[in-house]
This record gives structure tokens, C-alpha cells and sequence, in this order.
């Protein structure tokens, strides 16, 4: 995906004490600073003329030997003038945010059995649709709707999960094996997910997975694959739960004009099959990205959403990647 990685380890701090060195050894720090303004959105007036925030701070410990390493995300969100009655479709506001939050988004510990597999303990992303969690894993504003759809019927926030996990990494692929809370949060129940997801030959990445549940849409699978060339990417994937939704899919395809300018396509469907709810849902999003600084992006999206009438949103977003 798109994540950039950062490396950092608060080298300055070094000047300051014995114990800031020890600290600031201790962790790789990345983060990112989000701003959103929404101009139009038709399926959410009060979205209309609208400013938000978003920041993340991630705390990855250092591998030591000897030592279980960890992952702290924490996020910040705030609103300048919404309703705070959440959900919302199509922007980062997805559970019950108020106008302002702060959360943990993951907190994980690894355990390393041996090498190559990893035992996961925590909250975590699930992984669990082609489409990252994070802005700075997207190729355009806005997640579509198979993420969405996902986050929907996870508790938690984005495709959060709540348990434990194997993780093993072979030589082109990684293979994941977990038990975690019922995602719906069904009372003493647990979901049990599974993903395969390797390179099948050089630029080609697929992915297959599955994750269980007792109540909402049921078990999802769910199988996609990128593959880049160059500045060229496409992707597709093709979700399958059990209820709600016969199947959705999706497509993104994305250029790169030289180091500084990215232009992104996606379209995406969901065919509902509940009673009260047979309808074909499709949108279309197009993004140009424009990269004035290497860590330092600003796209702007057009978005159609057709669920029987079309709603149009324009947004335009700065996201600032840095230590
Ligand atoms: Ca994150
Ligand atoms: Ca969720």
C-alpha cells in the first residue's frame, strides 16, 4: 500500500539525558497530521462546508533480543462543526465519535516464538479488506465501501480486533491465524479469521481471507490482489459475507505523473439482499494527488454515490507525514 515508513529515533534527544538516550532507543516513532475540508457532500448536508482533524503518534518498540517488542497507535480526531452523532459514511468518522476523541487504535505485544512466527496479543488491525486503515494508506480521501462495510461490523474502531494472533512470516507470504472477540460483539462469543497473503510472481500481491461471526452479515471471505508496475497500479477485490449483502466488489487504479503529482480511479458496488434493503449501492471516486514536499500530500476528491439517486462529494485533504 501506500503506508510510508519512518525511522527516527528522536535523535536530538540524545543531547538532552542518559535517560531520554534510553527512551528514545527504545522506539521508532511515525506519525502523521490530517486536514479535511469538505465542500459538498449531498448524503450529509451538515457535512457541507466543513473542516476536520485527524493525527496519529505510533510507538514501535525496537527489537531487542531477549525482549517482547510493541506497538502503541494513538489517534486524535476532532470536528469543527458536525452533528457528533456518527456513523457517517465516507469519511474517517465512522463509529460514534463525538466532536472531539482521543484513542488507542492499537496496542499490540509480540511475542517471537521462532523465527519467522510471531504470536500477536492485543488490539489490532484486522487487515481484513485491500484497503489500508489509515489516510496515509489511501489512494484517494475517502475509504470505499468494502472497507466501510467491514468497519461497520466491527465494534471497534475502523477494522479493529481484539485478541490474539499467529503470524508467520515464509519467504513470499504471510499467513495469519486468529481469535479474537466476536467483531459484533456478540455476548461470549469469538471470531475466528484467517488471511493468505503473498506475492505470486514479481508485482502481482494476492490475498484470501476469512473471518467469522454470529450475528450482522455473518462469515465474511473476501480475496483481492494489487499488482504495480512502475508509476502503475491496479487492484480488485471481491467480498462475500454470509447475509446483508449478497457480494460487493471493487477496483482502484493509480498513476504516478513523476515524483510529485498522482492521479487515483475507484469503483465499487455492494448488492444488498435483506428484505428491507434490495438495492444495488455504487460509487465512483476520482482523486488528484498533489506532493509539494516528499512528506507532504494534498488530494482532491470528486465522489459519486448512487443508491438509487446520486449523491456528489467534493473534498480536499492536506496530510503531512513526519516524525
Ligand atoms: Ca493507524
Ligand atoms: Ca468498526
Amino acid at each position: 500500500m501506500r503506508k510510508l515508513f519512518f525511522t527516527g529515533l528522536l535523535a536530538s534527544a540524545c543531547l538532552i539525558s542518559p535517560d531520554a538516550i534510553s527512551a528514545a532507543s527504545m522506539f521508532d516513532i511515525t506519525g502523521y497530521i490530517d486536514g479535511l475540508y469538505t465542500a459538498v457532500n449531498d448524503q450529509d448536508p451538515h457535512e457541507n462546508n466543513k473542516f476536520e482533524g485527524k493525527g496519529e503518534i505510533d510507538f514501535n518498540s525496537v527489537a531487542m533480543e531477549g525482549r517482547v517488542t510493541g506497538l502503541l497507535d494513538l489517534n486524535y480526531f476532532v470536528e469543527s462543526n458536525g452533528n457528533g452523532n456518527g456513523p457517517e459514511e465516507g469519511n474517517y468518522f465512522l463509529d460514534n465519535f463525538a466532536h472531539k476523541d482521543i484513542q488507542v487504535e492499537q496496542a499490540i505485544a509480540r511475542v517471537n516464538i521462532f523465527d519467522g512466527v510471531g504470536l500477536d496479543v492485543g488490539q489490532f488491525n484486522s487487515d481484513l479488506s485491500w484497503e489500508g486503515q489509515d489516510p496515509v494508506d489511501l489512494y484517494q480521501t475517502t475509504h470505499g465501501q468494502l472497507f466501510n462495510f467491514y468497519d461497520q461490523q466491527t465494534s471497534l474502531y475502523g477494522n479493529d480486533v481484539i485478541g490474539a494472533q499467529l503470524n508467520t512470516n515464509l519467504k513470499k507470504a504471510n499467513i495469519r491465524l486468529g481469535v479474537v472477540n466476536d467483531i459484533g460483539n456478540a455476548k461470549s462469543a469469538q471470531s475466528l479469521m484467517a488471511m493468505v497473503k503473498g506475492e505470486v510472481f514479481n508485482g502481482l500481491q494476492m490475498e484470501g481471507s476469512v473471518i467469522t461471526q454470529r450475528h450482522q452479515a455473518g462469515n465474511i471471505y473476501d480475496v483481492n490482489g494489487q499488482y504495480t508496475r512502475g508509476p502503475f497500479l491496479i487492484a480488485a477485490e471481491f467480498m462475500k459475507p454470509e447475509r446483508e449483502v449478497k457480494y460487493g466488489w471493487s477496483s482502484t487504479v493509480h498513476y504516478d505523473f513523476g515524483e510529485s503529482y498522482g492521479l487515483s480511479g475507484r469503483v465499487d458496488r455492494l448488492h444488498y439482499t435483506t428484505e428491507a434493503d434490495k438495492h444495488e449501492t455504487t460509487s465512483y471516486t476520482l482523486a488528484g494527488i498533489w506532493r509539494p514536499k516528499e512528506n507532504f500530500d494534498v488530494f482532491l476528491e470528486y465522489r459519486a454515490y448512487n443508491d438509487g439517486n446520486v449523491n456528489h462529494s467534493l473534498t480536499l485533504e492536506a496530510l503531512a507525514m513526519f516524525l
